[in-house]
């Protein structure tokens, strides 16, 4: 491979000279080499990057919660970010057009949503391949993962897929119940064991880890490679959903959305970001997945805005009182709620009431 300074000159050239060649019949095929050549380079210099030391793609956290954009290049990551987000993220019909992350803001009903735009990942990112590893590192930061897949090219699903796994990053899956506790008295006790493993064979993965003083509790099913991956500590569980792109250009979209829900259990949103066709309903599903909800405190003065109050989805009033203030919760009396998690209007309830998305609440203080 060139140096990346050599191969960063030559990107530029090849940029400017892709820029000024108008587009036609004639220059397709030139274009086209163009392009093919552009995308090698971009995935070089990508490549480049991640031996260096404490390389690595950081962005602070801001917000309320955050997204990743996952996707082939040119499935319109970028294009998506510059839509939904307060970003300019570079566009182009090339492979590999985004270099490093991209953070954009968006604000949806009262949550601020953070969004990663990344390079693009392909076969054997979980190698490396094109800076894959790096690209998934901070994918995986996220709360929540929007796969960008091209209509036109629906098996880069499946890829996607198959790398995160090969990763452990385990999708819409939940977390099985694994319970390792270290212990003082020698040898591996395996007190409950639902995984349909055998015991000899966790003894074993637990003894070439190291482990040798320990109980095990399992009560879920979990194959050896996922016990490999939990006990490693490698294990991770994302929620993730789908926007199929591109679908000003594929007719059978439907189709295609419909097979690729059932086969990985995931929301899948067709959409156009060029046609602006169903972002509103992508961003609702962005919303719905991310394990947040707003609630709001209602103000002294009725006609005044009520302050709107992000959590975690299952939060309890108590939780709610903490995060304005110690102090409430320390002096706190009762709260009255209207909304979703009221059975009547105003119905008076205690520090362990679980809200929901939209309720209304009043604190009361001793
Ligand atoms: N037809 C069509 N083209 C689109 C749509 N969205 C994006 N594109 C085009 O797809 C190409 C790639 O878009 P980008 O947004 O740069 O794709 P990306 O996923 O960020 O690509 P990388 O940064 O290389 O990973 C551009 O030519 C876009 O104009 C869409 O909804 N329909
Ligand atoms: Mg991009």
């Amino acid at each position: 491979m060139e140096k990346p300074n050599v191969i960063e000159e030559n990107l530029g050239r090849m940029e400017e000279e892709y820029a000024k060649t108008k587009h036609n019949k004639a220059t397709n095929k030139a274009l086209g080499i163009l392009r093919a050549k552009i995308a090698k380079a971009k995935k070089d210099i990508i490549e480049a990057g991640k031996g260096k030391k404490g390389s690595g793609f950081f962005v602070r956290k801001i917000g309320d919660a955050t997204v990743a954009l996952v996707g082939f290049p040119s499935a319109g990551k970028s294009s998506l970010l510059n839509r939904i987000a307060n970003a300019k993220s570079k566009v182009a019909a090339y492979a590999f057009t985004t270099t490093t992350i991209v953070p954009g803001m968006m604000l949806y009903k009262d949550a601020h949503i953070q969004i990663f735009d990344l390079p693009g990942i392909i076969e054997n990112a979980h190698a490396g391949i094109g800076g894959g590893r790096t690209v998934l590192a901070a994918a995986k930061s996220a709360d929540l993962m929007l796969f960008v897949i091209d209509a036109k090219i629906p098996n880069q699903m499946d890829i996607v897929i198959n790398e995160l796994f090969k990763l452990n990053i385990f999708i819409n899956k939940k977390r099985p119940d694994v319970q390792i506790l270290e212990t003082k008295i020698p040898g591996i006790k395996i007190e409950i064991n639902k995984s349909g493993i055998e015991d000899k064979s966790i003894v074993a993965i637990l003894e070439g880890f190291g482990i040798h003083n320990c109980s095990v509790r399992i009560r879920s099913t979990v194959d050896e490679d996922e016990m490999i991956a939990i006990i490693s500590k490698k294990a991770a569980y994302m929620p993730a959903i789908v926007a199929l792109n591109k679908i000003d250009i594929v007719k059978n979209y439907a189709l295609i959305a419909d097979s690729i829900s059932k086969k990985y259990n995931i929301n899948v949103v067709p959409i156009s970001v060029i046609d602006d066709k169903n972002i509103d309903i992508l961003l609702k599903s962005i919303y719905d997945n991310l394990g947040i909800m707003t609630v709001y405190m209602r103000p002294r003065i009725e006609s005044e805005k009520k302050e709107p109050m992000i959590l975690k989805t299952g939060s309890t009033v108590g939780v709610a009182a903490k995060k304005i203030h110690t102090q409430i919760l320390d002096q706190f009396k009762c709260a009255y709620i209207d909304g979703p998690s009221a059975k009547f209007n105003n119905q008076r309830v205690g520090i362990t009431h679980i809200l929901k998305d939209g309720d209304i609440v009043t604190f009361i203080n001793d």
